[in-house]
């Protein structure tokens, strides 16, 4: 498995060091962001490191991390309020963590300054 040792998504997906899980399948985990935008902040990664969405992401994986939100938003009730999934890639996008994540938020009406 590609898990890079210097990685913190890479430690957390791996239960290196745990984290406040809610969902989790044999290619994704999904955790509770450690600093939440929204009542429902969770990320979404795969198990394996990719950077970004444009790390050569096998579409089984891609797949599953779409999966994985979904299953998130329904664990988290907010299926019918709405909820929205984003994934910042590189440095226009502001991408603070190195290893492919899928932000899941909702719970509050969401306003366009979350990109
Ligand atoms: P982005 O800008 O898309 O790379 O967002 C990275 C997010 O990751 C940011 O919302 C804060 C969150 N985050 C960073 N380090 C940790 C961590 O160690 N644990 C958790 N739970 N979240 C983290």
């Amino acid at each position: 498995m590609a898990v890079h040792d210097d990685c913190i998504f890479c430690k957390i997906a791996n239960h290196v060091i745990e984290s406040d899980y809610v969902y989790e399948d044999d290619l994704v985990a999904a955790f509770r962001d450690m600093s939440p935008l929204a009542p429902t902040h969770v990320l979404v990664v795969p198990k394996d490191h990719y950077a970004d969405l444009d790390d050569g992401v096998p579409a089984q994986t891609a797949a599953a991390l779409l999966h994985a939100a979904e299953e998130v938003a329904k664990a988290e009730g907010i299926t019918k309020s709405g909820f929205r999934v984003v994934s910042n890639s590189g440095a226009d996008a502001g991408q603070a963590v190195g290893h492919l994540h899928l932000h899941v938020l909702g719970g509050r009406r969401l306003t366009d300054d979350f990109a």
